[in-house]
């Protein structure tokens, strides 16, 4: 279908360039001013079929993928951004319209015509006030508006807030969970191993309980912190029915905030659409299997999200034996160093 509207797009071109060659051919024919004249007429009219096609074309085009829009946003600051991005259309669409409606039309009214005359108009302050006043105040406006979310969504979460790190790596999130003490312990990425994804610094004790999530869970109603890390190129922690979205920058920990209002229940039941199911996805073109960087995302009740997070184990069980066997080597490394530097004295 899109092939073929391509092919037809390009022939109307070819056929408009003809048009355009024999009404010059013509021209010819019949002296130089004619053709001069028929070419800023053909041109004027071109202007004000654009102008047609391409408004016609922008409100055909948002109401065909209308159905392919996100439904309504599944989180506090969801709304909040949602409605700053309709303030912003509020302000900018029509604006749009009506300069694109002059611009068109003035280059098709104003074309040349040896009839008329081009009025001398250098300068005018009011004129000059007016337009650069308006748009000034209303941008200031957006700007305003614009940081005032930006710190609620970027500012310090709530104290009772669940913290949650992702880590984004060619081509896959690993998700790790704070764990019971809400604190995520040390890591240091020269303690990365096999047996230590994260690099977990063990002498920290708020290590202890964290643990490794294959699926996002997150508790509807409850405030969720997300911490943002990334072990090679950028990345973007995107979860677009949250209407959220983070870089992902190497060396450079981010975050934000975010509280869900439905779980993934509701939104099936509300789209009907027993198969829905939330997704985090990597929005940063990262490399060959960028498009593969994806996650489960389920919004649950704060009990079953208790209860779930209750149930996992800490990623000191699953790695037990290499963390004893690592603080051996250790000890044994340390009581090298010892009788090294006592029988150098
Ligand atoms: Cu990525």
């Amino acid at each position: 279908m899109s092939t073929i509207g391509i092919i037809a797009i390009f022939l109307i071109l070819i056929i408009i360039f003809q048009i355009s060659r024999a009404s010059d051919l013509l021209g010819n024919l019949k002296g130089e001013e004619r053709t001069q004249d028929a070419r800023n007429n053909l041109h004027a009219t071109l202007f004000l079929i654009f102008l047609i096609l391409g408004m016609f074309g922008a409100v055909w085009s948002t109401f065909h993928y209308a159905p392919l829009f996100l439904p309504e946003p599944s989180s506090e600051h969801g709304v909040v951004l949602r409605n700053m991005f309709q303030r912003t259309l509020w302000a900018t669409v029509p604006v749009f319209i009506v300069t694109h409606i002059l611009l068109f039309y003035f280059a098709w009214k104003y074309r040349k015509d040896k009839t008329r005359i081009s009025k001398y108009f250098p300068h005018d302050n009011r004129l000059e006030l007016i337009w650069t006043l308006i748009p000034a105040v209303v941008l200031v406006l957006l700007v305003i508006d614009g940081l005032v979310n930006w710190n609620r969504i970027m500012g310090p979460a709530p104290e009772d807030a669940v913290v949650i790190e992702a880590t984004g790596q060619q081509f896959y999130w690993t998700l790790r969970y704070a764990g019971k003490d809400n604190e995520l312990g040390r890591k240091n990425v020269r303690l990365i191993t096999e047996n230590n994804p994260f690099g977990q610094d063990w002498d920290d004790p708020a290590n202890k309980d964290d643990f490794m999530a294959d699926d996002l869970y997150l508790p509807v109603g409850q405030p969720v912190l997300v911490k943002i890390n990334s072990m090679d190129v950028l990345h973007n922690f995107f979860l677009p029915h949250f209407r959220v979205k983070m870089d992902a920058v190497p060396g450079i920990p981010t975050q934000f905030w975010l509280t869900p209002t439905k779980t993934t229940e509701q939104m099936r039941e509300e789209l009907d659409n027993p198969e829905f199911d939330y997704e985090l996805a990597c929005a940063e073109l990262c490399g060959k299997a960028h498009y593969n960087m994806k996650k489960k995302v389920i919004v649950v009740e704060a009990e079953a999200f208790n209860k779930w997070k209750a149930e996992q184990e800490p990623l000191s069980k699953t790695f037990a034996s290499s963390i004893e066997e690592d603080s051996e080597n250790k000890v044994v490394k340390q009581e090298q160093a010892r009788d090294n530097a006592v029988s150098s004295l």
